[in-house]
């Protein structure tokens, strides 16, 4: 067994916090801020950009040109502070809510709206950005995750991963064994649970009985860690901070960005049927932008200038998503049997031949 004496059995209940609500900086003195200020000011722009194209997703659903869509407003800190600090080659295992990380990633607003129109490919494009497809099936990217960072490992790379997933994955059966998985063998692998108070209509409250999602890490044997997901700086000092121990060879980390779902689960959700509206407002006044803003002000590194070349960025891309959507070309349906093997089974060319000839297709 590993020598448990030496892991760090307590969890901080209070998040970690670098900017408070109002945008001052906090006492904590454990992570720095001092990042270049080219780094402050496009945190501000991707956040500012995710909550633009977060819009425009919306609209596109509405407009009936896509399936469905999972908003990931107010988490704009969160998934920016996480993503922001990897490396390119650092591997993200995301659930389905996470636009700040595909963007940040580089990933053109444009693959990830084929994949809520529901096209055959449901973001496999996504993998040229060293970032997994979305996964609907609660939970399962944690393992996927973690097979990869045990990959990594043993092919002597030094990237990490970092699985995303959200509170409610933590009651699935696949992330105890992610994590301990993944804490026995000492995988590079960030656990980054993005604790937006519900799972659908289920309260954080109906999913543990621990004192927090975060302390689930002394069980496993592995550092937890409770951050203020609505303050991006401290999202992204806290997985710095993680992702470096998993590099230097130091194994996993649980950690639990505190956060709120501002919006319905997903596009199909009346969230006013299980919640209200006053805890949204409670919630709506600790939104992580102007919070943001506010201390870029402060440190004298916002200005009008900026702001307009960030919405002017924010629209660049709205259109760019709209015709991208617009303009998808429809899909063979063939290539869902054509891309799933090298060589197609016996069973699977069985339906191909079915479906072409229900089709009227077959040569
Ligand atoms: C294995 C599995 N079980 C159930 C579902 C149905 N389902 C879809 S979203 C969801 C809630 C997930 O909540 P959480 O992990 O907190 O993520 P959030 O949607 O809040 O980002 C559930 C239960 C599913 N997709 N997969
Ligand atoms: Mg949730």
């Amino acid at each position: 067994m590993a020598d448990v004496s030496q892991k760090p059995m307590t969890v901080d209940l209070d998040p970690v916090q670098l900017v408070a609500a109002d945008g001052t900086p906090t006492s904590e003195s454990r992570y720095g801020r001092g990042l270049p200020p080219e780094t402050l000011c496009w945190l501000h722009e991707m956040m500012v950009v995710t909550r633009e194209l977060d819009t425009e997703f919306v609209n596109l659903k509405r407009q009936g040109q896509l399936a469905l869509f999972a908003s990931c407003r107010g988490q704009e800190a969160a998934q920016v502070g996480a993503a922001a600090c990897l490396r390119k080659t650092d591997w993200l295992f995301p659930q389905y809510r996470e636009l700040g990380a595909y963007l940040v990633r580089g990933i053109p607003p444009g693959h990830v709206g084929a994949a809520w129109r529901g096209t055959w490919h449901g973001g496999l494009d996504f993998t040229k950005k060293c970032c997994a497809p979305m996964s609907i099936p609660i939970g399962t990217q944690t393992l996927h995750a973690v097979g990869a960072a045990m990959a990594a490992q043993r092919l002597g790379e030094d990237s990490v991963t970092v699985a995303f997933l959200g509170d409610g994955a933590t009651s699935e059966g696949d992330v105890h064994e992610a994590l301990n998985f993944a804490a026995v063998f000492v995988a590079p692998c960030v656990f980054y649970v993005q604790n937006n108070q519900w799972a659908i209509s289920v309260p954080v409250s109906k999913q543990t009985a621990a004192p927090s999602l975060a302390h689930k890490a002394i069980g496993y044997g592995m550092p937890g860690i409770r951050v203020d997901g609505n303050d991006v700086l401290a999202c992204y000092a806290v997985v710095a901070e993680a992702a470096a121990r998993a590099r230097a060879g130091g194994g996993p980390t649980l950690i639990e960005a505190v956060t709120y779902r501002l919006g319905p689960h997903t596009t199909s959700d009346d969230p006013s049927r299980y919640r209200t509206q006053d805890e949204v407002d409670r919630w709506a006044a600790l939104d992580p932008i102007p919070r943001y803003r506010a201390y870029l002000q402060a440190q004298g590194l916002w200005s009008e200038r900026l702001e307009e070349r960030i919405a002017a960025r924010a629209k660049r891309m709205r259109a760019e998503l709209r015709d991208a959507v617009f303009d998808a070309p429809d899909f063979d349906v063939d290539e869902v049997f054509t891309t799933v093997y090298a060589e197609i089974t016996p069973g699977l060319q069985a339906q191909r031949q079915q479906l072409l000839a229900e089709l009227g297709r077959l040569e």
